[in-house]
């Protein structure tokens, strides 16, 4: 198995999980007059991130919230590099951009990005041949159908199977591109076109997908999967976090994408001073 993911001038160590903490980028942060002030407060945000252990910083400027609108490229773009750029000016950390747009992820390659995180892994239009003209690590995650419908009514044959067998078809399509490989994380895309069981159900069976032979990123922070079980409002699902992020991590997971790096990080620590004692 792979111990190390080169992005762009970075090297990220993957023999032990790592900490992905999420940006976002929301839609009316860059309407000119705020600017500057918007990018000073995604700043002050990677500092701390950094400071409490994340190595990656995920930006994303599209809501892939279940019924969310679609955003234009011109307008991710214009939310997105601005940022990508500052951090990049001040900072020596990854940035991964989560994009599903062709001209964001080739602005954010001339930009400084050190990885691709596509829920939509790299299925829309032009995606693969930019992805194939540069070196980063992508994450290629799993969605069924599209973010406004997704929820209304997932349906699988077998869902571990079902996802397996679009992992392996991705996979495919890259390597006939031109994109190694070597380069590929996957994520099974907890939320993203599946019910409340399914979503345990993912969680239950992750360690299956590590037969593919491929770093796993898992997504589960404050999620509605933990706000639905345990009746929480956005702000409360701390715990559920974590335990899910535990649950992760013991299961395999590589990357693990979150906001409360601090409280993960925290987690993660205790798991390694066992595991180094098993
Ligand atoms: C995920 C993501 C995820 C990956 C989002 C949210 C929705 N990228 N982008 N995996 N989720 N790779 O954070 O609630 O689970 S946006």
């Amino acid at each position: 198995m792979l111990k190390t993911l080169t992005c762009a001038d970075q090297a990220l160590d993957i023999v032990t999980p790592q900490i992905m903490g999420i940006l976002n980028v929301t839609p009316d942060s860059f309407s000119d007059g705020g600017k500057f002030t918007q990018i000073n407060a995604a700043l002050f945000q990677v500092e701390q991130m950094i400071i409490d252990g994340a190595k990656i910083i995920d930006i994303g400027g599209e809501s892939t919230r279940p019924g969310a609108k679609d955003v234009s490229e011109k307008d991710e773009i214009s939310r997105v590099i601005p940022v990508l750029k500052a951090i990049k000016q001040r900072f020596e950390i990854i940035v991964s951009i989560d994009t599903s747009k062709a001209g964001v992820m080739s602005e954010a390659i001339a930009n400084g990005a050190g990885m691709i995180n596509d829920v939509r892994a790299l299925q829309n239009e032009g995606c693969l041949a930019i992805v194939s003209q540069c070196e980063l690590p992508v994450c290629l995650m799993h969605m069924q159908g599209q973010p406004r419908t997704m929820q209304t009514s997932p349906q699988y044959h077998n869902l571990i199977d079902d996802i397996k067998t679009f992992f392996k078809q991705r996979i495919n399509q890259c390597e006939q591109i031109g994109i190694n490989k070597q380069r590929l994380i996957l994520d099974p895309g907890f939320g993203f076109g599946k019910t409340l069981t399914q979503n345990y159900q993912l969680l239950a069976h992750f360690a299956d997908f590590q037969c593919l032979g491929l770093p796993l990123l898992a997504g589960l922070s404050r999620k509605s999967m933990i706000g639905n079980l345990l009746s929480r409002d956005v702000d409360q699902r701390l715990a559920g976090s974590i335990t899910t992020a535990i649950l992760a991590a013991q299961q395999g997971a590589k990357i693990i994408r979150v906001h409360d790096v601090k409280e993960t990080m925290d987690a993660l620590k205790i798991i390694d001073a066992v595991a180094v004692q098993a």
